[in-house]
């Protein structure tokens, strides 16, 4: 059957970082589908039950408004092609990136029956080869982490949200709609997961605000839908210098604080004293101009002592609380450890108030809190854990009854929820393409190889230096591209040869966390956050000449066969998966000390047409 007379069923669209796209309407065969906005959150969308069926070109009109132009709207209509969207399905969904919107198309695969069972229930594993990927339930639960930040002006707040979200360069403009006012939730173009409810406090002349904030939270609180909810609370205050007559807070704030547990209940709030720096600038001044001999651990002493009495203790004396979770941060760099604190902290309020709900199992919150943040790499390699515990994990090392075709759909979605639960700032989607897996299964393959046969680190370098050959051309010359092959050999050793199976399960888990982490760092020090296939590759090049893969891989390959099927292979996993790259002190190194450049050019996946010709003459 040739693609172009297969029919294209859509179920639904997505229109996500819509910002100033007002609606839309998709066009088939002269008939008009509308794509409304949703509630709050800058997303529109679109489902369609039964799906739509297109054969034929089809089209999508976006109505955007133009708040510096004369003409406030414009109009800008898309073509898509049915057998294109077909023939490039990624878990049966198909991108397109255009300008500052990514459009999504949800598609029933050809073989899969209109509306049966498999896209309602969501089996385990379904013999058609439709799995459903755990994100995919959590996002829908709740798509985004919703954090109400209060706190007077100029306290911080933006400066700790940026960093904390990975959003660094976030300018006004990328915040959608406007003015920052309770009401309005903030969305940020370089981050999908959250939003942001930014309240500026209640200083003089806004006494009438506590009103609108008491209002905003109590129907946040009560809302039924957990998407909806205030997912946690940050109420910054500067640390108030005592001797410049500074402030702790304004008197608005100390009538919200006597009235906290009524107004915030159980919502997980933590008390942020913001500009730790100048506080201990400030100590170590009055002490050097007092030629008092001190250690770093003298000032931090110090410090928490004057917290103490001027933060602390006025916040429990008006909330009448003893145990208020806390803490101290500062934006400057090398007070980075302070933003992982908030960072872990908000994560462990939120898991602790989040933890079951009502007939469906775990809350998506802490999970997506996890996704949300840019700051702790260490919290996406948890979540991601306890989302592969939900289903795949347990279905494959139980030796699940799968035939051929799923284990490579298995791997699929377990590729596509690790990606997701890390939530890289990727447009165009490298990490969920064909080629990234590719080369993914390219890794886990050397599973079978000798180690001493593979080119040694060593000899790698050589390499580069000789030819001076970047780091990402490297990958075309050490993998193959062609490794889906692969997938469906191994795929094909099916229940006899089940530990083999499961071994690779194990190792295309714990590599591909393995990459996302160093991609992580590779990417956290960075402005510029999206993704590129330099970063990509030059991850991928890392880790596979690592002594750590070497380790990793030796350490599955040596499993008993007794651990397979049994209980304590999750364990295994887990810890294998927990134990991080940074344990490489040689590949730690190596990551740390990219530099920009190393990351540049070769933007192409394919072999061939990369400086691989150069190496082979
Ligand atoms: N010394 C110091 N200055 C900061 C820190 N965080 C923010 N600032 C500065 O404080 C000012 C206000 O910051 P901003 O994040 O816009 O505060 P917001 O009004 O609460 O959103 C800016 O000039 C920041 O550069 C910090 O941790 N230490
Ligand atoms: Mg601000």
């Amino acid at each position: 059957m040739s693609k172009s007379s297969q029919v294209l069923r859509i179920s639904r669209i997505e229109l996500q970082s819509a910002g100033k796209v007002e609606s839309a309407q998709l066009t088939i065969r002269g008939s008009p589908y509308e794509v409304q906005k949703q509630q709050d959150d800058n997303i529109l969308s679109a489902k369609f039950s039964p799906p739509l069926e297109v054969q034929e070109l089809f089209s999508l009109s976006l109505n955007r408004t133009r708040a510096l132009c004369i003409q406030k709207w414009s109009r800008k209509k898309i073509s898509f092609d049915p057998s294109e969207v077909l023939s490039n399905l990624e878990d049966h969904q198909f991108r397109k990136v255009q300008g500052n919107v990514t459009i999504v198309l949800d598609v029933i695969p050809p073989n899969q029956p209109p509306d049966g069972p498999a896209t309602r229930c969501a089996p385990l594993l379904s013999h058609s080869g439709l799995l459903t990927p755990s994100t995919e339930e959590v996002l829908k639960q709740c798509p985004r982490f919703r954090i109400l930040v209060m706190g007077k002006t100029g306290v911080g707040k933006t400066s700790l949200i940026n960093s904390a979200f990975g959003i660094n360069d976030a300018r006004p403009e990328h915040y959608e709609p406007g003015e920052a006012n309770i009401d309005t939730p903030l969305c940020s173009k370089l981050n999908d997961r959250f939003v942001l409810h930014d309240s500026k406090g209640f200083e003089a002349g806004e006494e009438d605000n506590l009103y609108n904030v008491k209002a905003f939270i109590e129907r946040r609180k009560t809302h039924g839908d957990v998407k909806e909810q205030l997912h946690a609370v940050w109420l910054a205050f500067q640390v108030p210098l005592e001797r410049f007559g500074q402030r702790l807070m304004e008197v608005g704030m100390e009538e919200f604080l006597q009235e906290k547990s009524n107004i915030l209940g159980d919502i997980p709030t933590i008390f942020v004293f913001t500009k730790y720096d100048m506080l201990t600038e400030d100590i170590e001044r009055r002490w050097i101009l007092s030629r008092r001999n001190y250690t770093q651990a003298d000032v931090d002493l110090e410090a928490d002592q004057y917290l103490q009495q001027h933060c602390i203790q006025p916040i429990q004396d008006l909330t009448k609380q003893s145990d208020i979770p806390y803490i101290a941060v500062s934006s400057k760099g090398r007070y980075a450890r302070t933003l992982k604190g908030l960072t872990e902290l908000t994560h462990q309020k939120v898991s602790e108030s989040f933890a079951q709900q009502h007939g469906t199992g775990p809350s998506p919150v802490p999970t997506v809190t996890a996704m949300a943040q840019r700051v702790v790499p260490w919290l996406n390699i948890e979540e991601s854990i306890n989302v592969g515990k939900r289903k795949y994990w347990t279905a494959v090392f139980a030796g699940a009854d799968f035939s051929g075709n799923t284990i490579e759909d298995c791997i699929g979605v377990i590729h596509t929820d690790i990606v997701k639960v890390w939530n890289f700032y990727d447009p165009s989607g490298f990490l969920l393409c064909g080629h990234f897996r590719d080369f993914m299964m390219g890794v886990v393959n050397t599973l079978d190889k000798s180690p001493t046969k593979e080119i040694a680190p060593n000899n790698a370098e050589l390499v580069f230096r000789r030819y001076g050959i970047a780091l990402v051309a490297m990958l075309p010359i050490i993998l193959p591209l062609s490794a889906g092959a692969a997938v469906i050999k191994w795929a094909r050793a099916t229940y006899e040869r089940m530990p083999d199976v499961q071994r690779r399960f194990m190792a295309y888990i714990t590599d591909l966390t393995h990459v996302l982490d160093i991609i992580f760092t590779l990417t956290a020090s960075r402005d510029e956050k999206k993704l590129t296939t330099g970063i990509i590759k030059t991850a991928i090049v890392l880790y596979h000449m690592s002594q750590r893969r070497r380790d990793v891989h030796t350490k599955i390959k040596e499993f008993p066969v007794a651990i397979f099927g049994g209980r304590d292979v999750n364990a295994e996993l887990e810890s294998i998966v927990k134990s991080r790259y940074t344990t490489d002190g040689d590949l730690k190194e190596r990551v740390e000390n990219i530099t920009p450049e190393e990351l540049e050019g070769d933007e192409d996946w394919d072999p061939s047409q990369s400086h691989g010709d150069k190496l082979a003459k």
